[in-house]
């Protein structure tokens, strides 16, 4: 899928803005109700999620149904162009109104939808745009949550002595199966996006390495009638290569390869004419490939310095936020980083835009957290989940297949593998097959592994990468470093007779910045320090771990609870960017470690 992007023969109008927007009060589910909707509007930012735009309890608790609307009038300049209405992202439900006509439905709530709307748009006039948004999480819903209702809690629900007295007090609430809170909206981009009546719907790059040159297959798909003509210029503008016709293979003579930070993450440009159409792709050109307990990157020993992130800050919540992605990319560059983890969702194509840009590596994640947590049955025979996660790793990957800087997907995170090992092994094997072979690059495929019986789990070795959440020192053998060493070194010399590259994709300790202590004991910022000078050390040992990614690069937002004091204070940096000790710690080992080479 192709971002909106504005040149010669194309236009965008932004729809941002502030919309009307309120709350269902239960009696309206999907349905618009004009009066309803007259009646009970104010003002709310798109893009952002709504819940802390709002200040009170009702915005940040809501579970179910909101509504937004907005007009619009299209310039007489584009009667002769086709027109699409584009949302980059809405959580987690979408139904789309266009004056009254519902035009789009979507499920899922970190992907792009569109829909063409050059023949139900009124020229001269205003259009009435209204978007339905349901924010529920249960278990076939992505991420994954316990679909609660009424329901009547056991011993959570202490003081409350019955199934009636449970449904009468017992607001309905999301509960999610994940720790980061429901941040629910319109959180990204609403642009309609003009083309020719004949134009390119999609671009598929595929480069490679041969010897000094560089590969570049590719396949253009269009609607119309045209011929298609493709062009390669390099950073200076210079041709580089040319080709016609929508599929083929251009060959780069001594060309310059997409490498890391804080090499040179090169781009070249990839311009494609079809009819009155033209779109430009950026891309790189770099190889990666798994080799025994090795991550290549160009043939060579690549080591993941970096993070699970986070989509989320004060105000906006999980809503797109250009000057943080720009900060976040600065501030991985400061502390000396080359990677992170779109934990635990898809994020904004303009974050992959930077990536690429700035050659900081990606490994793109789906949102499928919590399968499996909170439930007593197998989850893959239970619930109906498969038919979802395969839609969504395919928008995944048609929106992402492009971008150098992702350089492997994971299908999920922290999944249940233990309780369930033969049905999780067929679910994740299958699956694993199935992304590959959906993605033209080819790139390698994994899930995130939670802390939990790795002789038990049959999947997690079954994939390209061994990638785990690990929290000995916190969860558990909580504060004391010798144990949680011996037990760290117990699981990795299992990982160990495996073969295959492992990333530690989480570990981590809460830390309440500015609590210093001289004799460091757990939530201080000497305690995460020391945490994680101990853990490294152990993985400087051994050569088949070959990324650290340590939880989380800034404090974030959750649901309230008992284990959580104004969210999970796992960050290197406070939530609004500020350095904790442990931020100043990384830089610092991270200057010593080069993006290649550290292992081998
Ligand atoms: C945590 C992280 C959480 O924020 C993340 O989304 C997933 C969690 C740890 C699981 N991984 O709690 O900070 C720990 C299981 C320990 C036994």
């Amino acid at each position: 899928m192709l971002y909106p992007r504005v040149n010669e023969k194309r236009s965008v109008i932004d729809l941002n803005g502030v919309w009307s927007f309120c709350l269902d009060d239960g009696t309206h589910g999907a349905n618009i109700d004009n009066s309803f909707i007259n009646e009970n509007k104010e003002n709310i930012a798109v893009p952002a999620s709504y819940n802390d735009q709002k200040d009170e309890l009702k915005y940040r608790e809501h579970c179910g149904w909101a509504y937004y609307e907005r007009t619009f009038s299209v310039p007489d300049v584009f009667r002769n162009e086709r027109l699409v209405l584009r949302f980059d992202a809405v959580t987690h439900y979408a139904k789309v109104y266009l004056n009254s006509v519902l035009i789009a439905e979507h499920k899922g709530g970190f992907l792009p939808f569109e829909a063409e709307i050059t023949e139900v748009v009124k020229w001269n006039q205003d259009n009435l745009l209204q978007v339905a948004v349901d924010n529920r999480v249960n278990h076939s819903t992505l991420p994954v949550g316990n679909e609660d209702g009424t329901a009547f809690f056991g011993s959570d629900n202490a003081g409350v002595p019955s199934v009636e007295a449970a449904k009468k007090w017992r607001k309905k609430r999301n509960l999610p199966n994940f720790d980061f809170f429901n941040y629910a909206g319109i959180n990204r981009n609403v642009r309609i996006y003009t083309t020719k009546k004949d134009y390119i719907n999609d671009i598929t790059i595929v480069p490679s390495i041969s010897g000094s040159d560089g590969i570049v297959r590719y396949e253009i798909e269009t609607c119309g009638k045209g011929e298609v003509f493709v062009q390669i210029t390099d950073r200076e503008k210079k041709t580089v290569g040319e080709a016609m016709g929508c599929k083929g293979e251009i060959r780069i003579k001594n060309a310059r390869l997409w490498n890391p930070y804080p090499e040179d993450p090169y781009l070249y440009t990839m311009t494609v004419t079809f009819a009155e159409d033209r779109y430009s792709q950026r891309f790189g050109i770099r190889s990666v490939e798994v080799k025994g307990s090795r991550f290549l990157i160009n043939g060579k020993d690549f080591y993941f310095k970096g993070f699970g992130k986070h989509e989320d800050g004060a105000v906006f919540g999980r809503g797109f936020n250009l000057p943080y992605d720009v900060k976040d990319m600065s501030l991985i560059k400061w502390m000396n980083a080359n990677s992170f983890r779109t934990s635990h969702y898809p994020y904004a194509e303009e974050m992959y835009d930077l990536a690429d840009e700035e050659g900081i590596v990606i490994i793109d994640e789906t949102p499928a957290v919590g399968i499996g947590a909170g439930t007593a049955c197998d989850p893959y025979k239970t619930f109906n989940i498969r038919e979802h996660h395969e839609s969504v790793i395919r928008d995944l990957i048609s929106r992402d297949k492009n971008h150098p800087s992702v350089v492997m997907w994971s299908m999920a995170n922290e999944p249940d593998t233990e309780h369930w090992p033969t049905s999780a092994k067929e679910y994740w094997t299958s699956l694993y097959e199935f992304t590959h072979s959906l993605d033209p690059q080819d790139r390698p495929v994994t899930f995130v592994c939670c802390q939990n019986n790795y002789e038990a789990d049959l999947s997690t070795r079954e994939m390209d990468v061994i990638c785990i959440n690990r929290y000995y020192g916190w969860y558990n053998l909580s504060g004391d470093m010798d144990a949680a060493c011996y037990a760290l070194n117990l699981e990795l010399d299992f990982w160990q007779g495996i073969n295959k590259p492992l990333i530690m994709t989480e570990y981590g300790a809460d830390t309440l910045n500015g609590y210093h202590l001289t004799a460091p004991e757990m939530f201080s910022e000497e305690f995460q320090v020391m945490y994680y000078d101990r853990i490294n050390s152990e993985f400087d040992k051994r050569s088949f771990i070959v990324g650290e990614h340590p939880w989380n690069f800034a404090d974030f937002n959750t649901i309230q609870g008992v284990y959580r004091a104004d969210g999970n204070r796992k960050g290197l940096l406070t939530r609004d960017r500020r350095p904790k000790m442990g931020a100043h710690y990384f830089k610092n080992r991270w200057k010593e470690i080069p993006s290649f080479g550290y292992k081998k």
